[in-house]
């Protein structure tokens, strides 16, 4: 159960830094939960400062072992398990992104720079990915929003384009070619500006685990989960639609707009239902909601397009 916190009042405000920390780790032990703490929910571990979001649904997030240890992330390979086991390899720090295109303010933006002045969020979203399994999962982030107007999106903008860091040396995938080499996704700009668009910077209160991509991913609800790119390192403003990796890798199979929708099925199986990870062998299949259960927030983005055709 989460316990709902006032939301700027945070445990580490109000208790000393080193107190914090053990009763930190008091907190995730098994120990905590034995002697009956009340202090069960995520929000109360961890080393960011957040606050929780409206936009959060109430289906409970997974297990950070599930969240952590069955992930695509083809730069790692593409076993389930592979990017838990090589993503460390990643060096995430010093980090920078490239922000260009039609922007007022063009630049090489370092992550500190980024993320000052910004304020956290806790966003715990569902994730369907299009091979039809799901998990809830409590980002930290902030809208994408936020960075955009902070460098100004300038008049022309139609779409946002982003692109994956490009280092074989650390990224062993990157040393085959399952993928067209960086991997690259886009929204159209209303997407992007949408509240419930975020980057993440962290899960279940702490930073991004590599494997989930770290230091800094795109997280879009509704969509997908393709489209939510990971360990971003450039994000221009362009005029025409952007280059789409699975999209362009498979159109017939992968659109652009990727909206998850349960009467398009894949070519190859159904999308009419999902398997939840971490919900048991046999219980874990359930219907999957258009737009994932996102609907009321954006199917008004779409309307005069026919959701029927992959886009
Ligand atoms: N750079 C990059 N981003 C990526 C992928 C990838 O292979 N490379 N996989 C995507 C897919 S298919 C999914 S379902 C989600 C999975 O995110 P998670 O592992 O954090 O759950 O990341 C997306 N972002
Ligand atoms: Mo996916």
């Amino acid at each position: 159960m989460i316990i709902k916190r006032t939301p700027d009042l945070k445990w580490h405000d109000v208790t000393p830094h080193n107190v914090y920390l053990s009763r930190r780790q008091l907190l995730r032990s098994a120990v905590a939960t034995a002697a009956g703490i009340a202090f069960a929910g995520p929000a109360m571990a961890g080393m960011l400062d957040y606050r929780e979001s409206p936009l959060s649904t109430s289906d409970k997030p997974n297990d950070l072992e599930d969240i952590t240890h069955y992930n695509n992330f083809y730069e790692f390979g593409t076993g389930k398990e592979d990017p838990a086991r090589n993503a460390h390899t990643l060096t995430t720090d010093p980090w920078s992104v490239e922000i260009g295109g039609l922007v007022e303010k063009p630049g090489q933006y370092g992550l500190e720079d980024i993320l000052k002045n910004v304020s956290l969020e806790e966003r715990i979203y569902r994730l369907r990915c299009v091979e039809a399994w799901s998990m809830v999962i409590p980002w930290i982030g902030f809208p994408l929003a936020d960075l955009l107007n902070r460098v100004g999106v300038r008049p022309g903008a139609k779409y946002v384009a982003f692109e994956t860091l490009l280092r074989p040396e650390e990224m062993p995938g990157q040393r085959g070619n399952a993928l067209n080499w960086p991997y690259r996704e886009g929204l159209r700009l209303d997407e992007a500006m949408h509240p419930l668009t975020i980057l993440a910077t962290g899960l279940y209160g702490d930073p991004l685990p590599n494997q989930n991509g770290a230091p800094l991913r795109l997280v879009v609800p509704w969509k997908y989960g393709f489209k939510s790119i990971k360990s971003i390192v450039k994000i221009t403003l362009t005029e025409e639609m952007p280059y789409a990796t699975w999209n362009q890798l498979q159109s017939s199979e992968y659109g652009f707009y990727a909206n998850v929708n349960p009467e398009v099925d894949h070519p190859r199986w159904s999308q009419a239902s999902e398997r939840r990870i971490g919900a048991g062998l046999f219980g874990g299949r359930q219907p999957t909601k258009m737009f994932n259960g996102y609907a009321d927030q954006v199917a008004h983005l779409y309307s005069g397009m026919d959701l029927r055709k992959l886009y």
